[in-house]
């Protein structure tokens, strides 16, 4: 904290606050902020105060690291703080550079005038850590911004940019240049008109039709914030806003907030804030490692995978060239990806010019003489390792040096596929997850011969593209698609057992997945698994499995794409509806293997699931493949639908306490096909050591 300061320019006190990286209102910060108020007020000569923070971060807001410590509640809290200038007479203007968000957006709501550079965000982002904002953000900005304008900001968490601040009356002046001169400019003016403080706290929320607009509120927010607790509490806070004095609406965000920082809920959304800057740690690949320049990519195939791939990277402003064989190929992948452009065009999402700026960095090749000079290429072709053979050989034989060769496989062994090269250091697995497009998640996989600097490139790659990459091992299924297996294994046998799709995915819905494994296989290919199983019952014949998947196949009921698959779908309908010929296959298949239904609840369902992928991922863990439970908390969140609320399988593990997970498996272990459940040596470690996994 050596750099924040106080100074007195004329007689206008500068507090400047530089707590890095985002001078976050930690106990330090907030008492150079209380002490150098403290100063400005007990100094006759100082008639005015300007706080400001650094170009980039007036401030991120409270130290999230400190919450559910003694370290938040520590003297002087921001609530002091923001009394104490509720108190000053002598006027103080916030001088926002960068960021404003959470309690630092709340701290310049306290001060009486605000001016901000033009590149300013605004924010009261608390919810999307399962929070509130809890320094009297939600009953000062409906103050002084429109209401259901207050409310947006809120519920979405979502920036506002200086110019629309001041539209709505958040700012006083969007200072152009030097912001510290021109917040002092902007107290002197206050000075000389005698204009003094100005308290948020002392204006009214004003709102025509509040009782309609706020059960409005309430019913829309109720259908998208199921198992997210803070939205409705956002909602009362603004209604207490609108409807108490403001000291009694104070008291009750206190309240709403001291219940939301306590509920699981929002430590699993936090822990999933730190989880996903964890990822890019690599413990043996320092941070300044020298990365390669990509400016140039190639996308061998340009099918769903190839053509998704091939948008992130315009998206990014890097230029790409897609590579098929045949023409009609390549025409009907660029097709696929214009009509997606188009799609989201339609959304209002993006303009024709960007849409137009997006295709032209798209170009098409039959040759791969014009992929040669590509910084990586990106091989996207059939999940058949003959054909991944003849694709890297012939890359090796044309990429220029150093350039970086990416296999996007998501079942083959990528050591294997290194060894096709001549240079396997430049090799690398980049597992997109479908729609390539769309999905957050990157699988970065780090083969055994995989260079240093490649892995660093390909994961500053990752973040360019707007994607979380998780580094992952060299094993079948890497991370999520190995741990959605046993998952995915029990849900079958419990079919075996007695349960029907529509009960298991009902619960897995209901419990917050976006969608339960037969739902989920229906979208993504039933065939996908059948290869996966055909290849899994030649080279591990010890798998075993439920054949009522199999059966399924058997019948080309392949999901959506072949109209049905555990679910019938009408014409033109993705709605999974259940299908009597599925239930009587089933039932079939359990007379032919002697098996007596029994009924299966609802909880059963839920730890058969989602212990196996818990134990899977302390299996994962334990052997290096991924380098920390909370990596595998975020491949489930980006890339699988698992509920934020939730936390992710390890986190939700925790909270459950290993030693009940591993009891339960322990049960499992003697039931039908408990053979399944290999208890991870992690776990029972943990389990005895009384930790956890994060
Ligand atoms: N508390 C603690 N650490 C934080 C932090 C915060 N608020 N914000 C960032 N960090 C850490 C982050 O973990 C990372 O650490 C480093 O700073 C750089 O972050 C009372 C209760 C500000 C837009 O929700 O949105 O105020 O990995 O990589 O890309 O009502 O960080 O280096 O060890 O993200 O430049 C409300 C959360 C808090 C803002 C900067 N505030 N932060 O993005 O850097 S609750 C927020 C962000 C609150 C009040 C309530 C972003 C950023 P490490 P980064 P960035």
């Amino acid at each position: 904290m050596s750099a924040s300061s106080y100074s007195v320019q004329g007689d206008v006190a500068v507090i400047v606050m530089d707590n890095p990286p985002v001078n976050g209102l930690g106990h330090a910060l907030r008492t150079h902020i209380y002490d150098s108020l403290a100063k400005a007020s007990s100094d006759a000569a100082v008639k005015a105060v300007v706080m400001i923070g650094s170009a980039k971060a007036f401030s991120g807001g409270a130290d999230i690291r400190e919450f559910n410590t003694p370290k938040s509640a520590a003297k002087p809290t921001l609530h002091e703080i923001i009394a104490v200038l509720d108190g000053m007479h002598k006027p103080v203007v916030a001088a926002i550079g960068g960021f404003a968000l959470g309690g630092g957006l709340e701290l310049a709501l306290a001060c009486h005038y605000r001016v901000a550079s033009p590149k300013a965000n605004l924010a009261l982002p608390e919810v999307k850590l399962g929070i509130l904002p809890g320094g009297g953000g939600t009953q000062r900005l409906p103050r002084v911004i429109p209401v259901a304008e207050a409310l947006q900001m809120m519920l979405s968490g979502n920036p506002i940019a200086s110019e629309k601040g001041k539209a709505l009356g958040l700012i006083e002046e969007v200072v152009e240049g030097d912001l510290l001169a021109g917040a002092l400019d902007y107290a002197n003016k206050l000075v000389a008109q005698g204009k003094g403080a100005r308290r948020i706290r002392a204006m009214t929320a004003k709102l025509e039709g509040a009782t309609q607009f706020f059960e409005r509120a309430r019913a829309e927010t109720a259908k998208t914030s199921r198992g997210f607790p803070a939205p409705l509490e956002i909602i009362a806070c603004v209604e207490a806003a609108v409807a108490k004095p403001f000291d009694e609406g104070l008291k009750f965000e206190r309240a709403r907030f001291e219940h939301l920082i306590n509920t699981i809920e929002s430590k699993a959304m936090r822990h999933m804030f730190f989880a996903e800057r964890q990822t890019a740690r690599i413990p043996d690949v320092p941070e300044d490692t020298r990365t390669r320049e990509i400016r140039k990519a190639a996308i061998i195939g340009a099918g769903t995978m190839g053509g998704g791939i091939a948008m992130n990277f315009a998206n990014a402003g890097i230029p790409v060239t897609l590579l098929e064989p045949k023409q009609e190929a390549l025409d009907r992948g660029l097709a696929t990806i214009l009509k997606n452009y188009t799609a989201t065009m339609k959304k209002g999402r993006l303009t024709q010019a960007e849409v137009d700026s997006r295709m032209g960095l798209i170009k098409t090749t039959l040759s791969y003489d014009d992929v040669r000079d590509a910084d990586i290429v990106i091989e996207a072709v059939f999940e058949d390792i003959a054909v991944k053979k003849a694709v890297f050989e012939k890359l090796d034989a044309v990429m220029k040096p150093g350039a970086i060769i990416a296999t996007n496989t998501s079942t083959l062994d990528v050591n294997q596929i290194a060894a096709f090269t001549k240079r396997p250091q430049d090799v690398i697995g980049t597992h997109f997850f479908s729609p390539a497009n769309v999905m957050r998640l990157l699988e970065v996989v780090r083969a055994a011969k995989t260079a240093k600097d490649v892995l660093a490139t390909t994961m500053k790659l990752g973040k360019k593209l707007r994607k979380v990459s998780v580094v992952s091992g060299v094993c079948d299924g890497f991370i999520g698609n190995r741990m959605l297996e046993q998952y995915v294994r029990q849900a079958l046998f419990m079919l075996d057992e007695g349960a029907l799709p529509q009960q298991i995915d009902g619960v897995l819905q209901k419990w917050g997945l976006a969608m339960g494994p037969f739902t989920m296989y229906d979208l993504a290919g039933n065939d996908i698994g059948w290869y996966v199983r055909k290849r899994r019952y030649v080279e591990s014949p010890h798998i075993v499995y439920s054949k009522i998947a199999d059966r399924i196949c058997e019948l080309g009921r392949f999901g959506q794409k072949t109209g049905s698959g555990w679910y019938r779908y009408e014409a033109g309908s993705r709605t999974p509806v259940p299908d009597p010929v599925v239930e009587k296959l089933i039932e079939d298949y359990r007379k032919e293997i002697g098996i007596t239904p029994r009924k299966i609840s609802d909880e059963e369902i839920l730890q058969r699931c989602l212990y196996a992928l818990a134990n899977e991922g302390a299996h994962i863990l334990g052997e290096g493949i991924a380098l920390r439970a909370s990596d595998i908390d975020m491949v489930y969140l980006t890339g699988y639908g698992f509920p934020a609320y939730r936390g992710g399988p390890m986190f939700w593990a925790d909270s459950v306490g290993l030693a009940n997970v591993l009891a339960a498996i322990e049960r499992f272990r003697k039931g039908y096909q408990g053979a399944a459940w290999e208890p991870a040596p992690l776990l029972a470690k943990l389990t005895a050591e009384g930790k956890t996994f994060n």
